[in-house]
């Protein structure tokens, strides 16, 4: 069998890249200078993208590949893959879900931690000798006993809940309605009602046009000036702007941020405000789980040329 010719958007590790390149023919897309000729030149012979969740596939992209079958997503978000485009034309998508969702419930409440407690300045304090020519660090948040509210109760909102649980806090969610599997933890219809009622608000949604600025200035303000944010989801969940101006201005307390607009370029107001805790989009990023996303993202791929049903299909 010939193998297909598959583009591939973004880099993978070692790990990855050589069975990938041993199955399918990869055409590196990130490593041409001029995409709109690479994409000219190589298009007409694609059956399959091979992206990230961050990266997608626009229109344009799939517009150049006309024998395109299957788009790989190496990461549960698949909201920057034109899927109108996809379903216009058959196109099939996965994603790899379940095997990310510990991991990344593990980051947000890390971050949560980290943040209430000013584990990042405490660092500073302990390595450039302030502690020994200072004496005691500044006191901190408490976490525990506290008011979480999760906005958007899916398999990574799930699993920050029960970990929050076991930190003691009082859990109430929004999602489009109630889930049997949130026992004893309140349903908030309304996310600005949820945010008055908490002390914590961690963003765990899938990016989609309708939850494009679920969180903005109202959501914002209701969390209020000793509120944290944290978003492990997407940026296009937060309206940005209102963010960085209640950051600012004090109306609301802190965030914690592994998401950004623009990434990796994120807007430089972030970097100048103390009360944010900023992450490089890292909630995913173990060794176990990103072997885990490779080789899901590998299997659907080999799964669709051989026929077989896809593993993890979005589309
Ligand atoms: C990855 C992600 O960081 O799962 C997602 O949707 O955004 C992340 O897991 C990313 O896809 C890796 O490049």
């Amino acid at each position: 069998m010939t193998k297909p010719h598959i583009l591939q958007v973004g880099p993978y590790p070692e790990w990855d890249q050589v069975p990938l390149d041993a199955a399918f023919h990869m055409h590196r897309y990130f490593e041409a200078p001029d995409k709109a000729s690479f994409l000219a030149e190589i298009g007409p012979q694609i059956r399959g993208i091979a992206t990230r969740g961050e990266l997608g596939a626009n229109v344009a992209m799939i517009g150049a590949c006309p024998q395109l079958e299957v788009i790989s997503v190496y990461g549960v978000g698949y909201d920057a893959v034109d899927l109108a485009a996809c379903r216009e034309r058959g196109i099939r998508v996965t994603n790899t879900p379940d095997v990310l969702t510990n991991d990344v419930a593990d980051l947000g409440v890390a971050m949560m931690l980290v943040q209430s407690r000013g584990m990042i300045g405490a660092e500073t304090w302990v390595r450039d000798g302030s502690w020994a020519a200072k004496g005691l660090y500044a006191l901190q948040r408490r976490v525990w006993g506290k008011r979480a509210g999760v906005l958007g109760l899916g398999r990574i909102g799930f699993e920050v809940a029960k970990r929050l649980a076991g930190f003691d806090l009082e859990i109430a969610y929004s999602d489009v309605g109630p889930k049997d599997y949130a026992k004893g933890w309140e349903f908030i219809a309304d996310p600005v009602a949820l945010a008055a009622r908490s002390d914590f608000l961690f963003v765990t949604l899938a990016a989609s046009a309708a939850t494009r600025h679920i969180v903005g200035a109202k959501v914002i303000e209701a969390l209020g000036p000793e509120g944290m944010l944290i978003n492990i989801s997407r940026a296009s969940n937060i309206d940005e702007e209102a963010l960085l101006a209640a950051l600012e201005t004090g109306k609301l307390g802190s965030a914690a941020l592994d998401v950004f607009e623009g990434e990796p370029k994120l807007n430089p107001r972030f970097l100048a405000l103390s009360n944010v805790l900023l992450q490089p989009h890292h909630a995913s990023g173990t060794y176990e789980t990103r072997q885990a996303m490779g080789k899901l993202v590998r299997d659907n791929l080999m799964a669709h040329f051989a026929g077989q049903p896809l593993l993890t299909p979005v589309a």
